[in-house]
């Protein structure tokens, strides 16, 4: 047996599989892209296309009365910054990140949701009571981690808008 031959192709197959891992995005992304469920989002074009575009972005009403909050998370901001929900409904979160991982938690309430960029984190809560929460950032993002934060404004159900489909409510429309 030749140890020089397969030292040769060991290093050749070490070499060769080592350009598909500095490689990422050309070659893994678009094999993985095929495989993908529905929870996974692009962090590239998610600002424009797909469900988290900023049209799309806040609190949507559902047949049923409970509501869907989407949002996004990025250094260093949560986008919108002021969420508007009705109090005591079902709440569905929605939320991905394009750069970092950060986490969404609601002061001075258990909720506490990990964003990871690529996939959508969902989370069901509900807030009994109307007044306004602080959220903030509790995974350490970078720079600005300590100015990530954000507002989520809980209303008694009759003082919620009703809106039209596609229409998303927002503080500043309240
Ligand atoms: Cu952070």
């Amino acid at each position: 047996m030749n140890w020089r031959k397969i030292r040769t192709f060991l290093i050749t197959l070490f070499v060769l599989l080592l350009i598909p891992a500095t490689r990422f995005y050309q070659i893994d992304e678009p094999i993985l892209r095929m495989f993908r469920n529905p929870r996974r989002v692009d962090p590239f074009s998610l600002h424009v296309e797909g469900e988290f575009v900023e049209s799309n972005l806040g609190t949507e009403q559902n047949s049923d009365g409970s509501v869907t909050v989407r949002m996004i998370a990025q250094q260093y901001l949560f986008i919108p910054h002021c969420i508007l929900v009705p109090a005591g409904v079902p709440v569905h979160l929605r939320i991905t990140s394009p750069d970092a991982v950060h986490s969404l938690a609601f002061l001075g309430t258990d909720y506490n949701v990990k964003v990871t960029p690529g996939a959508i984190s969902v989370a069901e809560m509900q807030l009994p009571r109307a007044g306004e929460y602080k959220t903030a950032c509790r995974e350490f993002c970078g720079a600005g981690h300590y100015a990530m934060r954000s507002v989520v404004k809980v209303v008694p159900q009759e003082q919620f808008p009703v809106l039209q489909p596609g229409e998303r409510g927002a503080c500043a429309a309240q």
